[in-house]
């Protein structure tokens, strides 16, 4: 399975893991990248030696290619942009901004830069200073969204960019995947799939709670200040949306969330802890290796672009 994103990542499959803070860790990452996809390590709000340490714990298990997403609103942003020039790390993604001011930095050191984009402004941005692809993401994704569908922006990207696009946001088997290529995509990111993965070092009850999540089961919380972001319901998505309703401030709202990521993932606490996780958990009901993860997303893909189901021309 070859494209231009094959090409770039010089990876086996066109399938980017997403950046997943707190859950893409040098585990996971390691097991993607070798599986033949590729494998990225999340800096989240890490610090640049945070990050160091991972790449190189990274580099210990896996020789293949892999990347760092940099989360743009994190306040280690610029340090971490750093570490990954000085590491040379092959590919970095970004999320949640405008990476302009470090492209430079990275392209110096030979780095493939690959944006995630939630326009088409964004996009074409990205491709003029030099981004190497785009990863579109629509706001069936978990985690800080965008306003538009996958369904819709993909399409609109594919046709404002020549540089490839990777489609992101609600891509869940090999039916998702093929969709994507139908709407112009190169490639795929898959995350909440990844969650569940074994190789991935999040608590026991983190995974269940996507196993057994239903399609109706995640909600957007923070919409009011400018930052929405995907996650499962639960006690404490329905306290933030009751106060957000109520026209709480910003402040007021961030003592629900602080620190409620980390632990859902690392404690297990899915009540009052963030479980970030896209539209697409509800589709997901058993747990596996990363490498038939990706086996599975392959076969799927191929078999339905050749023979695609239930329409006679
Ligand atoms: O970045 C993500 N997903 C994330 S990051 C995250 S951690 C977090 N921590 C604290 C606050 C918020 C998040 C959890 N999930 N996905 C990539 C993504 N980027 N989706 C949408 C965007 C995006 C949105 C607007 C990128 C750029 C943008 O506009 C930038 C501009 O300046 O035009």
């Amino acid at each position: 399975m070859r494209t231009r994103v094959t090409e770039i990542l010089g990876t086996e499959y066109p399938i980017l893991q997403g950046g997943m803070a707190w859950v893409a860790e040098h585990h996971l990452a390691a097991a993607v990248s070798e599986a033949g996809g590729l494998g990225i390590l999340a800096a989240a709000n890490s610090t640049g030696e945070t990050v160091r340490r991972e790449i190189h714990l990274l580099r210990e298990r896996t020789d293949r290619p892999f990347g760092v997403n940099i989360m743009l609103l994190s306040r280690y942003a610029g340090e971490v942009a750093q570490v990954a020039a000085e590491e040379r790390v092959p590919v970095v993604t970004t999320g949640a901004g405008n990476p302009e001011p470090y492209m430079k930095l990275w392209k110096e050191a030979g780095v493939k830069v690959i944006p995630v984009v939630a326009s088409v402004a964004l996009a074409r941005r990205m491709e003029r200073c030099g981004a190497d692809a785009v990863v579109a993401e629509g706001c069936e994704a978990g985690g800080h969204i965008g306003e538009l569908t996958t369904m819709a922006l993909l399409p609109q990207v594919a046709d404002a960019v020549k540089i490839p696009v990777i489609g992101a946001g609600g891509v869940g088997d090999g039916r998702g995947m093929a969709a994507m290529f139908l709407l112009g995509a190169e490639g795929v990111q898959v995350g909440t799939r990844f969650v569940t993965a074994d190789e991935a070092v999040v608590h026991e009850n983190y995974k269940n709670r996507i196993v057994e999540a239903k399609d109706i089961d995640s909600v957007v919380i923070g919409r009011s200040h400018g930052h929405p972001i995907r996650m499962l319901r639960n006690p404490n998505t329905r306290e933030y949306l009751r106060r957000e309703q109520e026209g709480a401030s910003f402040e007021e709202l961030e003592t629900l969330t602080l620190g409620a990521l980390r632990r859902a993932v690392q404690e297990g606490d899915v009540r009052t802890g963030s479980v970030m996780a896209g539209q697409i958990a509800g589709l997901l009901h058993r747990r596996q290796p990363c490498r038939e993860i990706i086996r599975e997303l392959v076969e799927e893909t191929e078999a339905l672009l050749k023979n695609p189901p239930c329409i006679q021309f």
